[in-house]
């Protein structure tokens, strides 16, 4: 389905009377508005591809009608998204499920939808049907040299797919682990991984980041080899200048702080990456800013000022990407409030009073701290993310524009009812 400009446009005039009454009345509450506002059209949020069927649990899979059948179609799917939103303008690719075929022709299909590849994600936690050895016990940390290998091979096959798309970054996740006390050797899981990882940073082109993606616990429930930020933070140290830690949101144990955990990765210069989502109870998938939206404010609270602290570009120095793939919603629509709420966090961060944030942390004057953070918290920054979309070519109101249009009824009577994305 195409999404002509005039639509947009249309939708946009529609709206616009209200929408620059809320400006007004945002600009007027917050300092440096305009200079937010210049911020978030920069920002963009890579979209994964196997975000884009609806997510399954370990009970079952309920397929949404519409989903996209190829790598093509997802590649339309985030071009809709980022028609709508303007700051979807990346895709995060998931090999093996998403092999490029003809990568010319899916790079070029990608521009024509003014969209770049992001991260490249390998995949050893499942067996493919004609890999010959299994990953059941773990793949970079096989006890097994020749699964060791198969795995990095694996990796290195995902970066030559990822050179071909113009990616720039690999992320590995390993759900290696184990389950019962006494199954693995940590030390040896430990060395295994380290060596392999090596291997796949040597395959790197020398532009390249690879990202280490940590998380507590599942598949294996009584320990993983990166199971949290420390121990991705030792592997990637000793890496080399090119390794990354990446947080994913849902990969904490409960109460986790994952603020602190950022700010600190920040000033150690190895913070790559982040996947978004939002969870209650462990990595829920859910999405981004619908449960605790004052845990992601103060998240990036944390990075704009880590990364001002460093004088990072806030939109090309770190790898953004969404991860969450929900099993009752629309995955475009859902896709679209992750943005949406990602993009509101990063807007309130903006406008936090720096200097008397700091003045306050320097006379301990707890309660202002607080005040200065909420003040930022509680002010609707809705009209302010909108008029960047507007500026940037985009919706006033994306999901209501979704709807009216009938996006989802328009992919399913293109795809079908009963399509299946690939994907978990
Ligand atoms: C694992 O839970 C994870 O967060 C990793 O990023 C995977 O690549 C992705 O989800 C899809 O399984
Ligand atoms: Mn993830």
């Amino acid at each position: 389905m195409q999404l002509e400009k005039y639509k947009i446009q249309q939708h946009n005039d529609d709206l616009l009377t209200g929408h620059q009454r809320r400006l007004s009345f945002a600009v007027s509450e917050i300092e440096n508005a305009e200079a937010i506002i210049q911020k978030l059209v920069d920002f963009q949020i890579a979209i994964p591809s196997w975000a884009l069927g609806t997510g399954g649990t370990r009970f079952g899979r309920f397929a949404g009608g519409g989903e996209p059948r190829s790598l093509e179609e997802k590649i339309e799917d985030v071009g809709l998204l980022h028609a709508l939103n303007q700051a979807s303008g990346a895709i995060s690719l998931h090999i093996p499920w998403d092999i490029p075929k003809d990568a010319k022709a899916i790079k070029a299909l990608a521009a024509q939808h003014g969209l770049k590849f992001d991260a490249v994600n390998s995949n050893t936690f499942q067996d493919q049907a004609d890999q010959a050895l299994s990953y059941k016990f773990g793949s970079l940390q096989n006890v097994d040299k020749g699964v060791r290998k198969q795995a990095i091979e694996h990796n290195i096959e995902v970066i030559k797919h990822g050179i071909e798309l113009g990616s720039e970054s690999l992320t590995v996740w390993l759900s290696d682990g184990s389950c019962f006390p006494g199954q693995l050797n940590f030390r040896r899981a430990y060395q295994n991984t380290l060596e392999s990882l090596h291997e796949i940073y040597a395959a790197m082109p020398d532009n390249w980041k690879m990202f280490l993606e940590y998380k507590a616990y599942e598949p294996n429930f009584y320990s993983t080899t990166v199971g949290d930020w420390g121990q991705s933070y030792s592997y990637v140290q000793k890496l080399g200048d090119r390794a990354y830690t990446l947080v994913d949101l849902g990969h904490h144990l409960p109460n986790a702080n994952i603020e602190q955990i950022v700010a600190l990765l920040l000033m150690e210069e190895k913070l790559g990456g982040f996947h978004f989502n939002d969870s209650k109870y462990g990595d829920d998938d859910l999405t981004a800013g619908a449960m605790k939206p004052y845990q992601l404010f103060l998240i990036f609270n944390e990075l704009v000022d880590g990364m001002d602290a460093r004088g990072l570009n806030h939109a090309t120095d770190l790898g953004w990407m969404i991860d969450a793939s929900h099993n009752v919603k629309d995955p475009l629509e859902d896709l679209l409030q992750s943005v949406e709420g990602i993009m509101m966090a990063y807007a309130q961060a903006l406008s936090v009073d720096r200097k008397a944030l700091e003045e306050a942390q320097a006379i301990s004057d707890v309660v202002r701290c607080q005040e200065i953070l909420q003040n930022a918290f509680r002010t609707d920054v809705r009209a302010i993310v909108a008029e960047a979309r507007l500026r940037a070519g985009g919706a006033l109101n994306p999901l209501g524009l979704f709807r009216h249009l009938k996006v989802r009824e328009n992919l399913i009577a293109e795809r079908g009812l009963k399509t299946v994305a690939t994907g978990l």
